[in-house]
Order: C-alpha cells, then sequence, then structure tokens
C-alpha cells in the first residue's frame, strides 16, 4: 500500500467557479484520489478556499458585508457545489484558519532567522476616497505608450507594455474612480527568493517526471524571466495574516498583513492540521519528513497560471526555512479550457459557472466530458456540440446502453439472477485477454496521472464490453442453444460490476447506480485478474434492472442552453 498526498489549488474565495477552473485543478486531482482509493492505497486530498487579499475584500464590499462574514458564506457555498460535484476532498479548508495563521508566522520567524527576509521601504499609491494603498492593477490611467485610457497599472492590455503605476497619465482608483492619489512610503517585507535560486534550480532538475509544460514554465522563470527577484511577502490590508515574526511582534510592521500568495501555499500543510483536528489525528505523518512522511507521494494539481508559485514562491518558502517538510513529487499542470471561441471569464460572466452546471445536468456528465477532453497538451475548447456529442456517444450509446441491454435481456429471458448455464468459450477468453491487457494500460495511464489517455483507455474498455455483446448476439443464440446465451449474459453482467469499479474516479454516481443494480454493497475491490474478476457474479446472485443512468442530451436542450449562456452570467 502507498501513500498519497493530493492538493488542489485552492479556489479563490470571491465567487462560484467556472467549469474552466473546475477542470484545471479540482476535477483531475479528484479524479486521482479517486483512483488511488480504489486502489486501496492511503489517500490525504486536500483542498481550501484562498481567502485573503484584495479582491476578497472588494468582492466583500460589493456584497455590502464584513469580509470575515463574506468569505464564511462564499466558503460554505464553495463547498456545498464541490460536494455537488462529487469532489471526495478529505478536508475542505480555509486559509483563513488559525491553523494557517500560525503556519504561516512561524514560516516567516524561520526565513528571518535563516538571512532570508528583507524589510523595505517602498513607494506605493495610496487612494484617499477608498481609504486604502491600491495594488499596481487596481491602479487606472492612460498608457504612456499608445495613449489607452484603461491601462493599468502593471500593464496596459492593449499594448502589453509592462507598466508602473507612476507611468501612468491621470492615475485613478480602479475601485472608486477617485483621483485623489498620493504616493506615500510604507515598509514591506521581502523575501530573498534570489539566495534560493540554485537550491531551487536543483530540486527542480532532480524532478524528472514532471509534464513538460510545468517544468519550462519553472525553468523559464528561474533562468531568463524576472521571476527570482526578491518578492514582497506584505501588504497593506485589513484582512489577512498579521505579519509576526514566528509568535513575537514584528517591529515596524504593525497593521500589515502578509501577501495572499504568501499565505495560501502554506495552507495546503495548515489544512492537514485542520483535517487532523477534526478527526483527532496526526497530520505530521503527511507533512513531516521527521515523522513518517518520508514515504507519501505528493501531487499538487493547477492551472499553468499557478505554476511559477507552485515551482519557485512556495518551494523557497519551504526549503528557506530549512525545516524537513514533505515536498512535491509530482506537479501535474494543465493548460486552459476555452469556451465557445474565447475564453472563459470570471469578471466577464463568461461560460458556465459550476453553480449552473448542476442545475442542467448530473454531475457525471460534466465529469466524463470535462476529464475526457481536458486541456492537458495544449489549450482545449468546450463547445456544447462536442458536449452533447461525447455525453450521447460515450455515456448514453455506449456505457448506458450496454447496462440496460444486458439487465433487460436477461430479465426478459431468464430472471433478475444471474443465470448458471452454459461455460465461458474462445470469444469469452478472447475478451478477457483483451480486457486483462487493457486493464494494465489503464492502471498505468492512471498512476503516470494522464487524464487524457486514461479517458480514452476506459472508453476502450467500455466499447470492448459491447463489441463483444455484438458479435456473440445473445437475443440470437438463445433461440437456438439458451445454455450458451446464458453464459454469454452472466459474463456481462460481470461486466457491469467491473465496469462500476474501473469507472468509478470518472462517474462516481453511476458507478454507484451500477453497484447498486447489481446488489453489491461496501466498497468495491480493484480486480487483478480479470478472468476472476468476471466470474466474482455467481449464479443465481440477485440483481435489479436499473433506472436509465444516461439520458441522451437532445437537440432542443443543448440549443436552449447555446442560447441561454450565450449572454454571460446575469448578476
Ligand atoms: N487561488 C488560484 C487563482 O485564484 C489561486 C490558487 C492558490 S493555490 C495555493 O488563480
Ligand atoms: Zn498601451
Amino acid at each position: 500500500m502507498t501513500r498519497h498526498l493530493i492538493t488542489s489549488a485552492l479556489p479563490y474565495i470571491n465567487g462560484i467557479k467556472h467549469l474552466g477552473n473546475l477542470i484545471g485543478s479540482q476535477l483531475p486531482a479528484d479524479l486521482f484520489a479517486r483512483y488511488q482509493r480504489g486502489r486501496g492505497n492511503e489517500v490525504l486530498f486536500l483542498c481550501a478556499t484562498d481567502e485573503h487579499g484584495t479582491p476578497a475584500e472588494l468582492a466583500a464590499a460589493k456584497a455590502g458585508k464584513p469580509v470575515a462574514e463574506y468569505c464564511a458564506e462564499l466558503h460554505e457555498v464553495q463547498a456545498r457545489i464541490a460536494e455537488g460535484f462529487r469532489l471526495s476532498f478529505d478536508h475542505f479548508g480555509r486559509s483563513s484558519s488559525p491553523q494557517n495563521h500560525t503556519l504561516t508566522q512561524h514560516f516567516a520567524g524561520r526565513l528571518a532567522d535563516a538571512g532570508l527576509i528583507e524589510e523595505v521601504e517602498e513607494k506605493q499609491v495610496y487612494s484617499i476616497a477608498d481609504k486604502r494603498y491600491l495594488p499596481d492593477r487596481y491602479i487606472e490611467g492612460t498608457c504612456p505608450n499608445c495613449g489607452y485610457d484603461k491601462a493599468r497599472g502593471d500593464q496596459c492590455e492593449n499594448c502589453t507594455k509592462q507598466l508602473d503605476p507612476t507611468d501612468l497619465i491621470d492615475p485613478r482608483s480602479a475601485i472608486s474612480g477617485s483621483t485623489d492619489l498620493e504616493v506615500r512610503e510604507t515598509k514591506h517585507l521581502f523575501l530573498r527568493q534570489s539566495k534560493l535560486r540554485d537550491t531551487l534550480d536543483q530540486w527542480i532538475d532532480s524532478k524528472t517526471g514532471w509534464p513538460v509544460l510545468t517544468t519550462s514554465i519553472a525553468k523559464k522563470w528561474l533562468h531568463d524571466g524576472d521571476g527570482l527577484q526578491d518578492r514582497g511577502i506584505t501588504r497593506d490590508l485589513d484582512w489577512g495574516i498579521a505579519v509576526k515574526r514566528g509568535e513575537a511582534d514584528w517591529p515596524g510592521m504593525e497593521g500589515k498583513v502578509f501577501y495572499v500568495w504568501f499565505d495560501a501555499p502554506i495552507e495546503y500543510i495548515a489544512c492537514a492540521g485542520e483535517w487532523a483536528e477534526a478527526h483527532n489525528t496526526d497530520w505530521e505523518r503527511w507533512w513531516r519528513t521527521d515523522k513518517g512522511a518520508d514515504d507519501v507521494t505528493y501531487t499538487q494539481f493547477m492551472g499553468k497560471d499557478n505554476v511559477p508559485f507552485h515551482t519557485l514562491s512556495f518551494p523557497a518558502t519551504v526549503l528557506g526555512s530549512d525545516e524537513p517538510w514533505k515536498m512535491v513529487d509530482h506537479l501535474k499542470s494543465f493548460n486552459y479550457l476555452n469556451y465557445d471561441g474565447g475564453q472563459f471569464s470570471t469578471s466577464q460572466g463568461r461560460g458556465i459557472f459550476m453553480d449552473q452546471a448542476l442545475e442542467i445536468l448530473p454531475a457525471d456528465y460534466w465529469r466524463w466530458w470535462l476529464l475526457a477532453n481536458c486541456p492537458e497538451t495544449s489549450d482545449s475548447e468546450f463547445t456544447w456540440e462536442q458536449f452533447q456529442q461525447g455525453v450521447n456517444k460515450d455515456l448514453a450509446d455506449v456505457l448506458g446502453n450496454f447496462v440496460s441491454r444486458v439487465t433487460k435481456f436477461c430479465r426478459s429471458k431468464f430472471s433478475e439472477e444471474v443465470p448458471a448455464a452454459g461455460s465461458y468459450g474462445p470469444a469469452e477468453q478472447a475478451l478477457i485477454a483483451d480486457l486483462q491487457a487493457r486493464l494494465k494500460r489503464y492502471e498505468d495511464l492512471m498512476d503516470a496521472r494522464e487524464v487524457r489517455k486514461s479517458a480514452a483507455e476506459l472508453r476502450a474498455i467500455w466499447v470492448a464490453g459491447n463489441e463483444y455483446l455484438q458479435s456473440v448476439a445473445p437475443w440470437t443464440v438463445f433461440k437456438t442453444d439458451p445454455d450458451a446465451a446464458a453464459a454469454q449474459i452472466r459474463l456481462a453482467l460481470n461486466l457491469i460490476a467491473f465496469y462500476a469499479t474501473l469507472s468509478a474516479p470518472f462517474i462516481p454516481d453511476a458507478a454507484a447506480s451500477m453497484r447498486a443494480a447489481m446488489h453489491l454493497d461496501g466498497p468495491a475491490a480493484w480486480p487483478s485478474d480479470v478472468a476472476e474478476a468476471l466470474s466474482d457474479l455467481k449464479p443465481g446472485h440477485v440483481f435489479s434492472v436499473p433506472e436509465v443512468l444516461f439520458a441522451k442530451i437532445t437537440d432542443e436542450a443543448r440549443e436552449g442552453w447555446e442560447t441561454r449562456f450565450s449572454g454571460g452570467r446575469a448578476g
């Protein structure tokens, strides 16, 4: 038995995520967690809401609520939706937890002790009307380069020139529009990441199995970007983790908080502490290599935009602490899922949001299509037509139809019990041999975290059963040799149980319905010998014909959704 620590990038708190966010981290992480549990391995699967920073404060202000209350509410909303998608977190925590406060302050103290923190006097734009310092991207003005009048303080999106807020002509607050701005001196802590460049370089080089997408981004920032510049890790905000040096106050840093990207990844660790407290158990055996975590395999899942923070900044924090923390072993990153020719966008309400998706169709439909088409080696695209086709073909025609045909045929010609007569012949042996090879391939792909290829192999495993049924044609054989038909149907009924186990990581609800129809309770045992697995349901074992597993998406429904989602999200 192996032990798998699995984390998904932490969804930011300021609203409900869209399907592009879901497939970029939480859903593939869940697939891997369910698969490892299915194999009988020990899993700790963690996720949390990422709750600090200016966007949270602004979202709360817009909602007219105190920020703590807003975050608590949105955390609950996200937790319920995650359940709706059957995301099987062992704990869904909060980066605002007491555990994360303590741990973040602890790391800052360790980094300071190691000489890796510098105090820097900075000039920052303060908005008198908003009563706050403005992060660069919350300052707008006219671009000195191209004259675009909505350039942001960090970059002009029209001509892409990188800017400093002080470059802007007629700067104003993007929050209130106020031009009553002044430049103030303020002191901040910088993490001296540049001192850790060689350490990080060696660490990344030691990771041979990472996807190219991950290492190329990491190396780019390490060598030719300015990614490894020392980085400000504090902010002048109210909401966040107070700047302390361990448990001690930090003179000169009163009223400041840590930068959200400093504390958010630390929540991966703190979240285990929240989980352990809730379950009265030990978390250090998952996170401290001096306390048993050296045999843990740790996999992180995230979108590509989060890779620099996870390959450079967070490892700099952890390595800089010089404590025996478990480091990530596999960093699985994803490209973007686009929506109908453009990008999913939270700010523009473009695309399909997780709550809306669940209003339309059960989770499995989305899980299957998103995973089977995930943006793994390049960006991929959601279109309603392809979604309809994928669901109708794979889920309804191939898998759903198999289950319904087999169970109904058996009920009408034999009974709602696994028939006893006949025995497996050459056609069955051939199928078993084929499935044995496919099972191995499926496992290898799942172990390698190859999401699309795993989905393709699973689909091929479903297809193999359909083709078998089509070629032996028990409905014809039954007329002349009912015993032979009985053996064929016995195999097919066993296939339903086999499919349920293999498919559960992708489509857990349908898998549960299939097992329920086969009157199987308790956790499924992962098959190893296919011949054995396909003789598991013995003659006389009772089953029921299940409800339709997957309803086809009609053209009418598809067109309706296409129209409904074309205009962006209201409100
Ligand atoms: N919250 C994802 C984002 O909002 C960010 C991930 C944090 S992982 C520690 O882009
Ligand atoms: Zn410009």
